[in-house]
């Protein structure tokens, strides 16, 4: 592959560097005449989607709507961008699917909750990029999560996503078939990330495995649930095998969005939040606002990252 300049993003970045296409890998899309993205309100023929999309560097996913709302109008003031952050309009409007905002290279995506939603927004999400020709993209989930022995407030960045078994896998039913992919993220990515909560003030980061369920309740080992089938020694049991397995936090995309991604050849990291720690408790009862505080900090962490990447801070 042809090594090209990277010199989109407005930083005096001048080493050559391989270009990193985005993979789709399904041989019957060649021969489809026109891509709907049914659930963006998008297609490759009522759209133009190389010009819409192109510039796209960043891509960051998180399960509310409005949360990606304002984490646009964040990252707009972030990068110091020209315009009124009330002009940033929801791309997907003709759908309330999912909310997707552009802010210069920054795309910003909800997912809805749990491994069926953001798996198809995925599917969605990763045509656009390949129809759109994008290239070198970063991909982040930045989230809530359940924290496992850690103070509430703590940026977990995953370093491995695994199941309810502590297997760093996803499984995936094909025609009836199950189908095992890798979770993989990327190293340096997390690596990368870690440095960058070195750097912010008073932002408590761990790195380590992060669980994902397919249910916020008994999937959890939650007590508090309508229904419940097991004991407080055995739910706490379970989440003392989770931490010796690495587990940090528990949330319900990340295994699906590694796997996707890896399997598409796109850099990935999972960056959450964690609202309470589960060896104390299960309901979430802290105030709203600090709730909504804690909830930014995977946001501030990212912007600083992409800051540093555009050249804007050091
Ligand atoms: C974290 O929070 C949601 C459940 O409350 C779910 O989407 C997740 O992964
Ligand atoms: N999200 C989850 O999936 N679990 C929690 O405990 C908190 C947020």
């Amino acid at each position: 592959m042809a090594p090209i300049l990277l010199n989109t993003m407005g930083t005096d970045h001048s080493d050559y560097i391989e270009e990193e296409v985005v993979h789709v890998k399904n041989p019957h899309l060649d021969s489809m005449e026109e891509d709907i993205l049914y659930h963006f309100d998008l297609g490759t023929k009522t759209h133009n989607l190389p010009e819409m999309f192109g510039d796209i560097k960043f891509v960051c996913v998180g399960g509310s709507a409005n949360r990606m709302r304002s984490f646009a109008q964040f990252i707009h003031q972030e990068l110091g961008l020209p315009g009124d952050v009330a002009d940033i309009m929801d791309i997907c409007a003709g759908t309330d699917r999912y909310s997707m905002y552009k802010v210069g290279p920054v795309l910003s995506i909800s997912h809805g909750m749990g491994v069926p939603s953001i798996s198809i927004m995925l599917h969605e999400m990763i045509k656009l990029l390949h129809h759109a020709r994008c290239r070198d993209v970063n991909l982040f989930r930045i989230g809530t999560s359940g924290g496992v022995g850690l103070a509430p407030g703590t940026v977990v960045i995953t370093d491995k996503a695994v199941d309810s078994f502590f297997q760093p896998q996803f499984e995936q039913v094909v025609l009836g078939k199950v189908i095992i992919r890798s979770t993989e993220l990327d190293k340096g990515l997390a690596e990368e990330l870690l440095q960058c909560s070195t750097e912010i003030p008073n932002l408590p980061t761990a790195i380590g495995n992060t669980m994902c369920t397919h249910d916020f309740y008994e999937g959890q080992g939650r007590l508090d649930g309508a229904l419940c089938s097991f004991s407080t020694e055995e739910k706490l049991e379970y989440l003392h095998k989770a931490y010796e397995a690495g587990v940090r936090n528990i949330e319900m995309e990340s295994t699906v969005f590694a796997a996707m991604c890896h399997v598409c050849g796109l850099k990935a990291a999972v960056v959450c939040v964690t609202l309470l720690n589960r060896f104390e408790g299960d309901q979430i009862n802290t105030p709203h606002e600090v709730l909504l505080e804690y909830q930014q900090r995977p946001q501030w962490l990212v912007s600083h990252f992409i800051k540093k990447r555009l050249g804007l801070i050091q």
